[in-house]
């Protein structure tokens, strides 16, 4: 009897364990590889002794490949920890990274000794076609797999973009490989035992600064209602799950294709969230609006980005300052949560850039106080990283430094580990940042964020909230963000929940 390959895949950590939801990205991967062999998850996220629980993997079973998911930021330090702990206890295995990071940063994932191979987007096919390459009887011939990096004769090449599919095996995800997958639903403002799931895949849009466009290069598939229909069924009905939170990139696309899906999903009557855009909400007609409310979107992320028209034109985001305003009351009007996020301190007008966003979050705040605010530092990506469409066509100004020097990316994943690129790929700081203004981006941040605390704090109880608020709102009102030294004092104590770093 021939011997079906087995495929060891990891995702390293990169949050707590109460925050850690189904790893998508590797259940996806399990599913595609076990139509023709076998595979094993190791989820960092619960399992918090990664590099021990691949040993004793590998000691029970004879693996011939490991897959490794890489998000830049947090995920690099354990990625490369695990990595190494492979290739010194197990020098033949390949060891194959793939997600955000190796699509993003090809060339700086393959100079490490530790990775033998990228695999660029989706990797459904690709990953099954590697292994089987890599256990077939021939010599594997590696050019013809589509999305695939690899080095020859230490030279890497890039096998050309393969097209993306949403192939439908009429099964649901083989989540049994985690264990008891209950334990991956979570109490959160949505219910008691939220689910994350994805329904389509990709962004028809293709924003400059945006990692999805990166690796879809604006293209976008939407799920097929009897696909969405059995996964929300058995999600519910089977798991116990009573609410989702959709991983997809951008959940709302055309209107007439979205009805159907909104059905199946009025019919289920979970609460749910989502990526969303300014437009698309805009342009629903009422009735959509009614199959909305019935389905229970309680909270639509949408990225409002800059109150700046000309600079949402510079990265192609394609929505207007005006249209995050509308859409906030629009979203008022119809129970909705809008958490607008906003990226500040761009590295052109670098300030006054940032001082006009804190305007106009007041003004949304104003148009519906319930709005969430979620503040990031505008953090581009570099030319390179940018899908192969899009490389080159719309060059950003030149990134430079405090001092004036042009901005160098890292060129190992052993720099992106360092603290100031971890803080760049969360878009928590960038090298153009003076101190006195990332200390007034805190401080405004400080304020707002007592003065209006997040419905997704579930911890803190509703007085402290009431208090918070209370003491913050003076400054708010007068605008005197700086050094709320009373107000961290309290946040300590409470340790309010913060979206842009427990969120997503
Ligand atoms: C869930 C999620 C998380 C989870 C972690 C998930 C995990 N690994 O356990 C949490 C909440 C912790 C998280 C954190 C962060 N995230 Co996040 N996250 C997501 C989200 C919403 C969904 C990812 C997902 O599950 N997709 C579904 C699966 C099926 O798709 P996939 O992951 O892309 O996997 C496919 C391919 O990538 C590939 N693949 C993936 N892994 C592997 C492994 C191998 C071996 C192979 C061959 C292929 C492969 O094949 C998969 C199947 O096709 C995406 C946005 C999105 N909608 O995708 C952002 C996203 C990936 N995150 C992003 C970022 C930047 C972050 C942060 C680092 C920063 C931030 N501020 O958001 C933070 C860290 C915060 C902190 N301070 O600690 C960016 C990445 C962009 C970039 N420039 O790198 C995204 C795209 C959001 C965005 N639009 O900016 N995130």
């Amino acid at each position: 009897m021939t011997r079906l390959p087995q495929t060891l895949l990891i995702n390293p950590t990169i949050t707590s364990r109460s925050s850690a939801r189904f790893p998508l990205s590797l259940l996806h991967l399990a599913a595609a590889l076990d139509q023709s062999g076998n595979s094993t998850i190791i989820d960092g996220n619960v399992d918090r002794d990664v590099i021990g629980a691949t040993m004793h993997a590998m000691e029970q079973n004879a693996f011939d490949a490991v897959g490794i998911s890489v998000m830049g930021g947090p995920q690099i330090a354990p990625s490369i920890d695990v990595s190494k702990a492979i290739r010194e206890r197990y020098p033949a295995i390949p060891i194959i990274w793939g997600g955000y990071f190796p699509t993003l940063y090809t060339d700086t994932a393959l100079v490490a000794p530790y990775v033998d191979y990228a695999i660029r987007g989706q990797a459904e096919e690709s990953l099954p076609e590697l292994i089987a390459a890599l256990t077939g009887p021939a010599v594997p011939d590696l050019a013809k797999i589509g999305s695939l990096s690899w080095k020859h004769d230490g030279v890497v090449m890039h096998n050309p973009n393969r097209r993306f599919t949403l192939g439908d095996s009429g099964l649901v995800l083989p989540y049994d490989k985690l264990g008891d997958p209950r334990r991956y639903l979570a109490r959160t403002f949505l219910g008691r035992r939220t689910v994350a799931h994805q329904a389509a895949i990709g962004c028809r849009f293709r924003c400059t600064f945006c990692g999805v466009a990166a690796m879809f290069g604006g293209t976008t598939v939407l799920p097929a209602v009897a696909r969405l229909e059995r996964d929300l069924r058995y999600l519910k009905y089977e798991l116990g799950a009573d609410s989702v939170q959709f991983f997809d990139h951008n959940f709302f696309d055309r209107e007439q294709d979205m009805i159907p899906l909104l059905e199946v999903m009025a019919k289920l009557e979970m609460p749910w969230w989502c990526y969303a855009r300014s437009d698309a909400l805009l342009g629903l007609s009422e009735s959509t609006w009614k199959l909305v409310r019935k389905s229970r979107l309680r909270m639509a992320y949408i990225g409002a980005e800059s109150p700046s028209g000309q600079m949402l034109k510079e990265i192609r985001k394609g929505t207007r300052p005006d249209q995050t305003l509308e859409v906030a009351e629009l979203c008022r009007r119809n129970g909705v949560i809008p958490e607008m996020s906003f990226m500040v301190a761009p590295p052109e007008n670098t300030e006054e850039e940032t001082e006009l966003t804190f305007e106009f979050i007041r003004d949304l705040k104003r148009i519906n106080p319930e709005s969430e605010i979620i503040v990031y530092i505008y953090t581009p990506l570099p030319e390179s990283s940018k899908h192969e469409k899009d490389r080159n066509k719309r060059p950003g100004m030149a990134l430079l430094d405090l001092n004036g020097e042009p901005v160098v990316f890292p060129k190992t994943p052993e720099e992106w580990m360092e603290p100031r690129w971890v803080d760049y790929a969360c878009h928590a700081d960038a090298p153009w940042l003076t101190d006195k203004l990332r200390r007034r981006i805190l401080d405004f941040v400080t304020v707002l964020r007592c003065r209006f605390p997040t419905v997704q704090d579930l911890r803190s109880p509703p007085w402290t909230k009431r208090s918070l608020s209370a003491m913050a709102s003076w400054r708010y009102r007068q605008r005197r963000y700086d050094r709320p030294w009373e107000l961290n004092l309290a946040n300590r104590l409470v340790r309010l929940r913060m979206p842009q770093v427990s969120g997503l």
